[in-house]
């Protein structure tokens, strides 16, 4: 492998020779791109052998990770970055005359998956390697990732994401380790074997396709194995192939890419029965190959749920042991309590799955009756528990109403179940699933979110980076905690002023993006105010425009009322069914367009709506941020990530006291974080007293009325109509998520920002203070709790 520049422009030029038959100068762009990529992935080959021989060999412990997501984003830059050869190959590109960052824009962000969750799963994928655990990640190959947002004339259209177009060059496909998953069918006893054998089923084939995960600085490559349906051998007799292909070729199209509601139920089933499936036969194999049995599956494998969509795992592994390895209920069981754990996400209603119980019958006959057999074994444990509580029992049930319920499959069926921030899981403890932690105590427990800094800091801001080594130098990339060196330098006006500077040169970039993306120019000595994240009406993307609209409303009003200038930039996607969602992206396009224009404020006041947001996107936003808002309702935001990107590159967030802000604000205390708003307790008390009353604001606030207002009177659309729904989600529908009660204390809370930031030492001081208190929330802290408390892995070394 090449060491040397010398040596990589040898075999980059070998490469292009061998696989186009042209000299570099002759190839096309892709061409340089794919070589590139092929090179970068083969190099990280020998140690991604490495480690599969050293995890065998040394009989260790393993991670598997079982996501519906996986939001990597791109890998060149983070590959080269993370193999020391980043430079290496830059500069003998240069000598080629090729700018490595155009041969960067063309890899396309592998999109798998939703938001935070997805992000999340890709963040600890890059830590686990890293701090060199051995781990794999299992997902599925979707043809097609989270849908590219186009807006036009202020709407969001989603185009489909066709990221696999010029190949993916980092999978390796893997036939040897495919097998068939099947489905439908029928269950019946075959008294011979004294067994339970599903007959008429029809057999799906699962290939995977391997991404090595590099690791930093170490030799470990982990993998992130991608699972592809394709047609088995074993075509089923009674249907037409053709039929047959399509519906297979279905099942790994697209990501579903609506975290709000679940859409095509028996397919998203399926995808999650294929996957986790699949997995599991080739870890039993993997196991299999190096145990003679499986009576030790538990000490050699540790399976994280990444929320319900996996849970499955639970069933089928007890139909593996059972049906296919003979072992009795109880062992089995006790294995796949030992193996399992489950992560839990969120607490809102809507995203907590159930599936009806005849589609699940229909679809996965030996499952379901695994499940109807634990569901009856749980309903004994929790009648002797609790003295045959009936209340109990009801909240607690797997199978009730006639439906399955996951999370409470996934809770009896493993040994950890854990929140993502402290409040969520303190929520969870005490509310949401208080009587399973009285049932099972001990189970749970707290994993606070993480983000990986080298991404999110090291690699996407190397100005900020540059700065952070000459100042405290570099140890903190393999230890994020010592990042709070810089608390000694928070005051240093020298230091103060660097920063600033680093601050301004990310705004311009940004700012170029916009001029040049959106049309709009921006003042880069303007605060840049930024929401970006999945739309959705608890995360109040609405409160944030609304009081842009007061700040509008007020100039316009009132010659003497002037703000320091600010650039409102927000970026979101919306589910595609999700219309309260999409009017809100309208609603902040013709605010844009309104405000943007107006001469009287537009040196005080832009609007910018940035067009497909995702992890390529976030990693120019994040530099250049000088305000993070977070400002959910308290209470519904389980952790968010995207607050500890800002953070970790120097941004003052403006938030409630919900998820991870709250332990952010413990450690960052009220001089440099702006709270505002109810607190949880208070959101619930409103709610159960009954008493909140969205008009009582509406009429007792002439600001808000004015607001609420704009929305129907023409200000921002000719049609009165337009925003009408939005307008009646907060009126007639008594403003769910508590907007009008928050709203003075936002503007306040906006109106302290916009004092704070003219004291140009005070606010970089902030900044670097929060820098300092970022390491916290590396996913590399994160991915330590879970070692110590829920995996027991040991570092691999070869
Ligand atoms: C989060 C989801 C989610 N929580 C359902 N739940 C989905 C639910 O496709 N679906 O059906 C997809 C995703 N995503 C997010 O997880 C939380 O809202 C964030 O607060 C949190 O930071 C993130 C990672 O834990």
């Amino acid at each position: 492998m090449f060491k040397t520049k010398e040596e990589f422009k040898y075999e980059f030029s070998k490469r292009i020779i061998e696989s186009y038959g042209r000299t570099v100068e002759e190839s096309h762009i892709t061409e340089k791109f794919m070589v590139l990529e092929t090179m970068v992935r083969d190099y990280a080959s020998v140690n991604w052998a490495m480690t599969k021989m050293a995890i065998q060999q040394k009989s260790k412990k393993q991670l598997h990770y079982f996501s519906m997501e996986f939001l990597i984003g791109r890998l060149l830059v983070n590959n080269m970055m993370n193999l020391g050869i980043y430079d290496i190959a830059k500069e003998g590109l240069a000598d080629f005359g090729i700018n490595i960052h155009e041969l960067e824009e063309l890899e396309a962000d592998a999109g798998l998956g939703n938001g935070g969750l997805g992000r999340l799963a890709a963040c600890f994928m890059d830590s686990l390697a890293s701090l060199s655990y051995p781990a794999f990640g299992h997902t599925i190959r979707y043809d097609y990732g989270f849908f590219k947002q186009k807006i036009e004339d202020g709407y969001q259209v989603e185009v489909p994401d066709q990221w696999l177009h010029l190949g993916y060059q980092w999978e390796v496909r893997k036939p040897k380790h495919s097998c068939d998953v099947k489905f439908w069918g029928k269950v019946i006893w075959d008294d011979n074997e004294q067994k339970w054998k599903h007959v008429d089923a029809e057999a799906v084939r699962a290939v995977p396709y391997d991404v090595p995960v590099v690791g930093n600085d170490t030799i470990i490559t982990n993998t992130l194995r991608l699972w592809k349906a394709e047609p088995s051998e074993n075509i089923p007799s009674n249907k037409d192939f053709q039929q047959y292909a399509n519906e297979v070729n279905q099942i790994c199209q697209t990501l579903y890419p609506d975290d709000s509601t679940l859409a095509g139920r028996i397919l998203r089933l399926k995808q999650q029965y294929f996957f986790v499936a699949a997995g599991l036969n080739s870890i039993i194999r993997a196991h299999l190959r190096v145990y003679p049995d499986l009576t030790n599956f538990a000490d050699k494998n540790v399976i994280q749920l990444n929320d319900t969509h996996p849970v499955l795992v639970i069933p089928e592994l007890m139909r593996i042991f059972m049906d296919e390895y003979d072992m009795g209920w109880d062992e089995s069981w006790e294995i796949v309590k030992h193996t399992c754990a489950y992560t839990n996400h969120t607490i809102l209603a809507e995203a907590l799955e159930k599936w009806p119980i005849d589609v699940m019958r229909d679809l996965l006959p030996r499952i379901y009756q695994i499940i109807e057999e634990i569901d009856r074994r749980f309903v004994g444990f929790v009648k002797m528990k609790t003295d045959g509580d009936e209340e109990i029992l009801r909240k607690v049930r797997i199978l009730k109403d006639g439906q399955v319920h996951m999370a409470n499959l996934a809770i009896a069926g493993s040994f950890s179940v854990n929140g993502v921030a402290a409040l969520h899981t303190e929520i969870l403890k005490t509310r949401e699933m208080k009587e399973f932690n009285d049932l099972f105590p001990g189970k749970f427990n707290n994993k606070t979110n993480g983000v990986t800094h080298r991404r999110w800091l090291a690699y996407s801001n190397p100005e900020l980076t540059a700065l952070l080594h000459e100042t405290i130098g570099d140890d903190w990339i393999k230890e994020p905690d010592l990042l709070s060196n810089l608390n000694k330098y928070v005051n240093d006006s020298i230091v103060q002023a660097k920063f600033y500077n680093v601050k301004q040169q990310r705004k311009q970039v940004l700012a170029d993006y916009i001029k040049e993306h959106n049309g709009v120019e921006v003042d880069v000595n303007s605060i840049f105010d930024i929401q970006v994240k999945r739309l959705h009406a608890y995360k109040r993307q609405l409160l944030n425009i609304m009081h842009v609209i007061y700040l509008y409303q007020e100039m316009k009003a009132n010659p003497d009322f002037r703000i320091y200038p600010h650039t409102f930039i927000f970026g979101a996607k919306a589910a595609p069914s999700y219309y309260f969602a999409k009017k809100v992206i309208k609603l902040i396009n013709s605010v844009a367009d309104v405000v943007n224009n107006d001469r009287d404020t537009n040196a005080y006041l832009k609007v910018v709506f940035l067009e497909n947001y995702g992890v390529t996107l976030a990693e120019k936003i994040m530099p250049a941020a000088d305000v993070s808002e977070q400002i959910s309702t308290a209470g519904k935001e389980a952790s968010g990530t995207g607050n500890m990107k800002f953070m970790m590159n120097g941004a003052v967030t403006l938030g409630t006291m919900d998820g991870a802000n709250v332990e952010m604000y413990e450690r960052l205390g009220d001089d440099n974080i702006v709270i505002f708003g109810l607190k949880d307790h208070e959101v619930e008390d409103l709610k159960r007293s009954n008493t909140y009353s969205a008009w009582n604001y509406y009429n007792n606030d002439p600001k808000i009325k004015k607001v609420v207002d704009s929305l129907t009177d023409g200000t921002f659309h000719q049609s009165r109509e337009e925003f009408k729904l939005i307008f009646d989600e907060l009126m007639s529908k008594n403003d769910e998520y508590f907007l009008l009660a928050d709203f003075e204390s936002y503007r306040e809370a906006q109106a302290k920002i916009n004092e704070l930031y003219q004291d140009r030492q005070k606010w970089s001081a902030m900044c670097l203070k929060n820098i300092a208190e970022s390491g916290y929330f590396s996913s590399d802290r994160t991915i330590e709790e879970y070692v110590n408390d829920i995996w027991h892995l040991e570092k691999v070394k070869h």
